[in-house]
């Protein structure tokens, strides 16, 4: 890994709440550090092969003045998402927008923001009982796919399952898939349920049938604990139909509270009911 840094790059736009910004306009300056990989520049010296900073200098000038936001925080959120979209290859992003003029009575050199964005591995489980399965299955992936705040996309195999917990309905179908996002937890939630809602799932019985079930069960090293999300996924590791399909694609993804891998879970689980059979 390598960081392309720019530093005080000067920029023109009209940002700003009050009125003389907007009309008026100001100056801007950017700082940015973008992490990559520069294994194949360092081995091929050539340009073509990581992030020309020149380039990206004058996409961020074009850019700022071309967009005219209230907010330093949206302004700098939206040319962070343009910059990760355009240039493919930067894994983490840090970007400062500054205003050295800002209307404030008070003495400073600048005032603004600092945001990072980075693209997170995630690990979540499929579920369908309902209807054409795999159909569901696949259209999910497919609609996933269609999202720029998705990339590196891997689906397992697809297993027939027993129902757990609520045991009088349909077989399952499940699956596990893996990506990476720089959406943050709760609004990768939120994109889920939205696919969710778009294959027509309803909500009637808790762990009920349904036509499509999408949960995180990793986020990166994320430990979450909040009223609408609990990740790790709080019963993964009780669940064969969790980790069978986890570990054909990843079975080397460690869970950070238990500290051990997929593949480890997945054993112990698999061990512990062939000792409860005995
Ligand atoms: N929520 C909290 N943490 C998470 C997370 N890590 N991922 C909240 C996703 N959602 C999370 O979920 C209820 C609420 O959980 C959400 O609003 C979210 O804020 P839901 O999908 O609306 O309802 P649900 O699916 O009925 O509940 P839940 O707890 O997700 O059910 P499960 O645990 O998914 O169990 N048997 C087999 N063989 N295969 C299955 O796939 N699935 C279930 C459902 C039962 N039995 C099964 C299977
Ligand atoms: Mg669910």
């Amino acid at each position: 890994m390598g960081q392309i840094v720019i530093n005080g790059l000067n920029v023109f736009g009209h940002h700003g709440v009050y009125e003389q910004e907007k009309a008026n306009g100001q100056n801007f300056i950017i700082n940015i550090v973008a992490e990559t990989s520069f294994e194949e520049a360092q081995k091929s010296d050539d340009l073509s092969k990581t992030i020309d900073y020149g380039t990206v200098c004058i996409f961020i000038k074009k850019y700022f003045e071309d967009h005219a936001y209230d907010l330093l925080e949206k302004a700098a959120n939206e040319l962070a998402l343009e910059l990760i979209y355009t240039f493919t290859g930067i894994d983490n992003l840090t970007l400062e927008v500054l205003k050295p003029d800002a209307p404030i009575s008070a003495e400073f050199d600048n005032v603004g923001v600092r945001i990072n964005k980075k693209w997170t591995k995630v690990a979540i489980a499929l579920g369908s009982n309902m209807g054409d399965k795999s159909a569901y299955l696949d259209g999910a992936m497919e609609k996933l796919l269609e999202y720029p705040q998705i990339r590196n996309l891997k689906v397992s195999d697809y297993i027939e399952t027993s129902p757990y917990g609520y045991t009088n309905q349909e077989d399952f179908l499940n699956g596990a898939a893996i990506f990476e996002t720089i959406l943050s937890p709760l609004e990768l939630l939120e994109l889920l349920n939205k696919i969710e809602d778009e294959a027509g799932r309803t909500r009637e019985i808790h762990w009920g049938p349904r036509t499509l079930d999408l949960d995180i069960l990793l986020y990166g090293d994320a430990v979450i604990d909040s009223r609408e999300l609990t990740v790790p996924h709080i019963d993964m590791c009780n669940r064969a139909f969790v980790l069978a399909p986890l570990n054909l694609i990843a079975p080397g993804m460690v869970h950070p509270v238990r500290r051990r891998t997929i593949r480890d879970l997945y054993n112990q689980l698999v061990d512990s009911s062939k000792n409860e059979e005995k």
